[in-house]
């Protein structure tokens, strides 16, 4: 299925006036505070997040799943459900595959798609979490970690075959995720298991072609519940450091002690050039992956902060992966990625009417009320009408839930692919 332009302009026409009205309103008000309305919905536009190829059916947990009807059931359905997203909301323009469950059979046929619906191929992800049907070895007690030179080349040798993979495709970088750790003290030894991880690693980022970045992700527990060899973004920096310029940290928000003060470790991180990636949910107890901005969207919106200071201040930081890695099982998976990109967006609209300059004033007078009062004016603008204006700029929908919706798209999707279709992955 295919959203058409003419659908898009016709839906647009039903709510246009009230569009209108609260853009002037919102537009005549940021205007009188001094602030560019078109440079920062230009902003809003260009800003795009790579949509997981995992996330386009329903979740799993470690308890079950639950299917949605008209999940797409191969790599072409999925680009479709994609190029959906990106019609409705123009901000979702990338992709991004995870291997092996992704694996083009026809990488000229799954590129000219995307590029028909203008979609990219961002990082692409290996999987050494899981055994694979046929292979030799088993990652039962780690990757490359493990104290198995058999398992680590095995598990080295996906890794390099999924560059290839992904270079074929055109994207420019590898994200590396592990389950490795230990669900038992004394299970293992701390030091060997990072020694193994670093080296593992090296051997990794030695098959990257120049234009490439290897993103390190960590995660402080889960699957092992004692200790994971990359716990946070200590051991990631380490890591990465110890790979080369091209290596970086990536940030997944789920994937921190509760309480972590990420927008903290987001804004250190760019201070040293190694923020390569940021992986966008929400949650609540641990990873639970629901959609962004539906349980902190402050914290998210602070998050923000840290990264817009970043991407004006910090050009010694390169630009960023940006990804949602989110999947659930409650909701229609298309109608929570539009959520998520909605939350993403308004996250990222309200740091933009923060006045860095006035800010610094008061930071420089130890003026802490002043301070919370610029953050807190920022977020308290309901910035919604930007976003509305950003995609109908770009070709888009003003509401694409409602639009979603009144078009029908889930409707269809059962239509051509029958209720009982299961997307691959978790
Ligand atoms: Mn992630």
């Amino acid at each position: 299925m295919k959203i058409q332009q003419s659908a898009i302009s016709d839906y647009n026409k039903k709510v246009v006036t009230e569009h209108k009205e609260n853009f002037d309103f919102l537009s005549t008000k940021l205007t009188k505070q001094g602030k560019d309305v078109d440079s920062i919905t230009a902003k809003l536009a260009e800003f795009q997040v790579a949509i997981p190829s995992w996330a386009l059916g329903a979740g799993g947990t470690r308890f079950g799943r639950f299917g949605f009807y008209g999940e797409p059931s191969n790599l072409e359905e999925k680009i479709d459900d994609v190029g959906i997203l990106h019609s409705l909301t123009q901000t979702a323009g990338a992709v991004s595959l995870h291997i092996p469950w992704d694996i083009p059979s026809d990488y000229a046929a799954i590129k000219e798609k995307a590029d028909a619906l203008n979609i990219k191929f961002d990082a692409v992800n290996s999987n050494t979490f899981q055994d694979q049907a046929g292979a030799k070895e088993s990652y039962k007690y780690g990757s490359l970690s493990n104290v198995s030179k058999a398992v680590r080349e095995q598990a080295i040798q996906h890794n390099l075959d999924v560059i290839k993979i992904g270079d074929k495709l055109g994207s420019k970088a590898l994200t590396v995720w592990l389950a490795d750790g230990s669900c038992f003290p004394g299970q293992n030894n701390f030091q060997t298991a990072f020694q193994n991880t670093q080296d593992s690693l090296i051997d990794i980022y030695k098959g990257l072609p120049e234009d490439w970045k290897l993103l390190v992700e960590y995660k402080p527990y889960e699957p092992n519940f004692y200790s994971t060899v990359i716990q946070d973004w200590g051991a990631s920096l380490m890591l990465a450091n110890g790979c080369g310029d091209k290596a970086y940290t990536l940030v997944d928000l789920g994937h921190h002690l509760p309480n972590s003060n990420i927008e903290q470790i987001v804004s250190i991180l760019q201070l040293k050039g190694k923020l390569g990636g940021f992986h966008f949910n929400d949650s609540k107890y641990g990873d639970d992956d629901v959609t962004v901005g539906s349980i902190k969207p402050y914290a998210l919106f602070l998050i923000f902060n840290e990264l817009v200071y970043g991407m004006q201040n910090n050009p010694q930081n390169p630009d960023l992966a940006w990804m949602i890695d989110a999947s659930h099982n409650v909701k229609d998976p298309l109608e929570d990625l539009i959520q998520s990109l909605e939350a993403i967006q308004e996250a990222y609209a309200k740091a933009l009417l923060i006045d860095q300059d006035a800010l610094r004033t008061a930071q420089l007078e130890n003026d802490v009320v002043k301070c919370q009062e610029i953050l807190q004016g920022a977020y308290r603008t309901d910035v919604r009408p930007l976003l509305e204006k950003a995609r109908v700029n770009a070709g888009g929908v003003i509401n694409p839930i409602g639009a979603y919706r009144a078009l029908g798209v889930r409707e269809q999707l059962i239509k051509e692919r029958g209720r009982n279709t299961v997307a691959t992955g978790l």
